[in-house]
């Protein structure tokens, strides 16, 4: 594979110019200009995800290091859009092409010896988040990535903002760590102001008379941690917020969706007229001054459908209306449970969801348990998992939206940010990362890469998980970070791989004990593809090298087609038997994709 020369900061101007304009350097519009905003996308199934925390990715700019204490990792670390922008070489050469940011706006900055670097702890959606930039900074990271022909998405919290307020439950006009049940024979409770548990009156005062009502929510004014008053508008007002304390029981549905997110971030009513114009105008506004290409949205699941039924429609209406169609919606909705993914991809709401329930039931429960056979759940788990997919989710394109159905475009990803990174889930088994890394890029939807992957990362549970990326000196030779840029490139070039439908062609239903054991194939072919093909055929198994029984699998291309696998292109092709079965045999924890020879392109 060819590799992509380095280009330091001062050439990349000339580089890009030679690349993807023709003429004069990057035109970075001033701080009174907005930019011209267009659609970089033409299908985003075409697209590679990568995912940034973006105080984590490269420090570019130490001036906005303001807060941080370099190594405890829940503490602002110095990485910021600069830092971004110098290492857009890095990112190329792995062949991603999306870039997902965390959250730009501001936010309350620390809270009980946490540091708010992740970006989801909102306080000012009218303002950037100083340690990551200012908007020249983001509007010359924008620009420098459409340069390249790549695109980015901005990450939005509509659910909750940070911890802006406390509720005054002993009515003292402080906040404080309220105490309860201090008469004698009862039991003492202390309950945090910021913090207390749900109620669905309200968050109760209290006074040496008993209850008082709704303890009253004080917006507090701290600006050495930035935490102030909630901007704009109505987000300054109490009414805004549901104010009925955290959620305590996530099964419990009015709690979910009218609970504090845990760590006391206030529920906004986001079923009032008036918060919702206030949210989407804020992060359009983001929009429209940075030129994003789409929007991430967290925690879908904790914000009643007719919210995403207004917003999605709105905001591709007010995108459409400044030229920039296609413009993806994809939501967050932290759960296994298909049918609950796939409601908010129904007509009216998103263009995709991040496809939870596969994270948990194949890339878990048949790769990175692959060392375990008493984990390990048979391939035929993944054909199960699919066969539901046209029933849970949107069939058709939504209107104004991305032009292609949510089942077909699912946002597909091993782990992220809140999640164990996958060599921590799988016992550090980096076979078996590479081979659910091929899957990923094989199969129907957007694959999505979490910042790290390339380099082996294997941090645990949040914050472990978000680890400082450019301590290692952004090295590109590794054996993971050339398998995903093999797989990029593969998936760039075979049409099969990005628009085809798919089919399941084999599903072994054992882990072990038998020749097919964690055998699995699906062809991806016809849809958008037409006549492209491609035969995909995973081992998930690490104990053995596993075949379908003789004389072989029925495929759908025709007998006597030489089959190539593109990921081993030298070896001898494996050729469809005259009754319609493929021969084949995949080595322990691999997967062979197979392309008509007639169809194989060089590079
Ligand atoms: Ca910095
Ligand atoms: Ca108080
Ligand atoms: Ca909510």
């Amino acid at each position: 594979m060819s590799r992509t020369p380095h280009f330091g900061l001062a050439t990349r101007c000339t580089f890009v110019v030679a690349a993807a304009l023709g003429a004069g350097c990057i035109d970075v519009p001033a701080e009174s200009k907005r930019p011209r905003l267009q659609t970089y996308v033409d299908d985003w199934r075409n697209e590679i995800i990568y995912q940034v925390l973006i105080d984590r990715f490269a420090n570019g700019d130490v001036n906005n290091d303001f807060h941080v204490q370099a190594g405890p990792p829940a503490r602002y670390q110095g990485g910021d859009w600069k830092g971004l922008e110098d290492h857009l070489d890095y990112i190329r050469e792995l062949g991603v092409t999306t870039l997902w940011i965390s959250p730009v706006v501001r936010n309350v900055d620390t809270d009980a010896d946490v540091d708010a670097y992740h970006g989801y702890w909102a306080q000012d959606l009218t303002a950037l988040n100083p340690h990551f930039g200012d908007l020249a900074a983001l509007r010359s990271l924008t620009e420098h990535v459409h340069a390249l022909g790549m695109k980015v998405v901005e990450d939005v919290v509509v659910n909750h903002l940070g911890q802006v307020f406390f509720y005054d439950m002993n009515m003292n006009g402080k906040p404080d760590i309220y105490t309860s049940g201090t008469r004698p024979g009862s039991r003492v409770m202390r309950t945090p102001e910021f913090d207390p548990d749900f109620d669905l009156r309200g968050v109760q005062a209290q006074t040496p008379l008993g209850i008082a009502g709704r303890a009253p929510l004080i917006f507090v004014r701290d600006p050495e941690i930035s935490r102030e008053p909630p901007k704009p508008g109505i987000l300054g007002e109490a009414r805004a917020y549901h104010g009925l304390g955290r959620i305590t029981n996530f099964d419990d549905e009015t709690q979910s969706r009218y609970g504090d997110f845990p760590g006391g971030l206030k529920d906004l009513a986001t079923e009032v007229p008036e918060v919702r114009s206030t949210l989407i105008d804020a992060y359009l506004h983001w929009v429209e001054e940075a030129n994003f290409d789409g929007l991430r949205l967290d925690t879908i699941k904790h914000v009643e459908h007719e919210f995403w039924q207004v917003f999605s429609p709105e905001v591709r209406e007010r995108m459409r209306l400044r030229n920039k169609t296609n413009f993806i919606l994809f939501g967050e909705a932290l759960d296994g449970r298909d049918d609950l993914l796939g409601s908010y991809t129904q007509p009216g709401e998103l263009d995709s969801v991040f496809y939870f329930s596969q994270h948990f039931r194949v890339f878990h429960d048949v790769f990175a348990t692959a060392g375990d056979l008493k984990q390990q759940k048979p391939a035929s788990a993944i054909a199960a998992l699919w066969s539901e997919k046209s029933d849970h989710y949107g069939t058709l394109p939504q209107r104004d939206g991305i032009g292609v159905a949510p089942a077909k475009a699912l946002v597909n990803f091993i782990d992220n940010h809140d999640r164990p990174r996958f060599l921590y889930d799988s016992n550090y088994d980096v076979r078996a990362l590479r081979n659910a890394l091929t899957f990923m890029f094989a199969e129907e939807g957007i694959p999505c890469v979490y910042y790290g992957t390339e380099l082996d990362f294997y941090g645990g549970n949040d914050p472990a998980n978000r680890e400082v990326l450019w301590k290692t000196g952004f090295p590109t030779e590794g054996e993971t970070f050339r398998h995903i840029a093999t797989l990029a490139r593969v998936r760039k070039s075979y049409d099969a791989l990005r628009r085809g439908d798919t089919v399941v062609r084999y599903a072994s239903n054992v882990t072990s004990g038998a020749p097919d054991a964690g055998l699995f194939a699906f062809e991806r072919t016809g849809g958008d593809a037409g006549g492209a093909y491609a035969l995909v055929v995973v081992n998930a198994s690490n104990g053995q090298e596993s075949s379908a029984p003789s004389p072989g699998m029925p495929v759908g291309a025709p007998p006597g087609t030489p089959l190539i696998d593109v990921l081993e292109p030298d070896h001898v092709p494996l050729v469809v038997n005259g009754d319609g079965t493929l021969a084949v045999t995949v080595p322990i924890q691999s997967t062979k994709i197979l392309v008509p020879a007639d169809q194989v392109v060089a590079n």
